[in-house]
């Protein structure tokens, strides 16, 4: 299905459980910086959602997937815009008895950005190795592994596999507070993170679950940021966590 944001159309994959309920959850569930919704993990994560009873809404933001917009433009304002427009159209959906959010690095420090917004609509969410440093990392002048002077932000930022980012994602990163988005959540979060991660260290993983008043850590022992050794603990750990907030509604 497309969700339009204004004039950015979407591109949102709905699927429910089977057999498929009268009225279920549903969990949102966002990919990460250059990802897209087809990912093994996200596709992993997704279908542990539903044999936990849940329905899934994978949503491709602003500049990945076959969404709209240019990657080069992209900007965690535009992807708070875009999960609030989803957020909107999701709960009017008839069948959906209650929202989580789920997203995986940059799409995790989105969900946990969001629920701060709507804690009214959003029952719990489950943020996978989120990169909530890149605020700090982005008013600390280095991201992704480059230098930059954050007083004076460049033009443009090479970033993975020479894809170019324009400057003002880094000016909008700057203005993030991911700490005043913790506090402001009290809902259940579960947090995965592999102990191995590469791009997001283990120990922001710590720290948010320091941070959250009601937080559960699972601990991925040697893996990686997109869970390339153990995804099965991963989908585990989702099920589980899931039937339980179920199960205690
Ligand atoms: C960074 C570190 C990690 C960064 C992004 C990430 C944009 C991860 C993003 C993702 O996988 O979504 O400095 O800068």
């Amino acid at each position: 299905m497309t969700i339009f944001d204004d004039n950015i159309a979407l591109h949102c994959e709905l699927e429910k459980p089977s057999p498929a309920p009268a009225r279920c959850p549903l969990v949102l569930v966002f990919h990460g910086f250059t990802g897209h919704m087809e990912e093994p993990h996200i596709v992993a994560a997704a279908s542990a959602m539903r044999e936990s009873g849940c329905a899934t809404l994978r949503v491709e933001l602003y500049g990945h997937g076959r969404s709209g917009g240019q990657f080069r433009d992209h900007t965690l304002h535009k992807w708070l815009s875009n999960g609030l427009a989803v957020l909107d159209c999701a709960r009017r959906l008839d069948f959906v008895s209650g929202l989580y959010l789920c997203g995986h690095s940059q799409g995790g420090l989105l969900a946990m950005l969001l629920a701060a917004m709507e804690p009214d609509r959003v029952k719990g969410i489950l943020p996978l190795s989120p990169a909530w440093n890149i605020p700090e990392d982005a008013r600390r002048g280095e991201l992704l592994g480059k230098r930059f002077d954050p007083q004076h932000i460049p033009e443009t930022l090479e970033t993975w596999e020479g894809l170019e980012l324009d400057g003002n994602y880094l000016r909008v990163a700057q203005t993030i507070r991911a700490e005043d988005a913790i506090d402001r959540y009290a809902g259940p979060v579960l947090l995965i993170h592999g102990d191995a991660d590469e791009a997001v260290p283990y120990r922001w993983a710590e720290e948010a679950a320091r941070r959250y008043r009601d937080c559960a850590l699972v601990r991925i022992p040697g893996d990686t940021h997109c869970y390339d050794r153990h995804l099965d603990q991963v989908t585990a750990a989702v099920r589980d966590w899931l039937r339980q907030q179920i199960s205690l509604q």
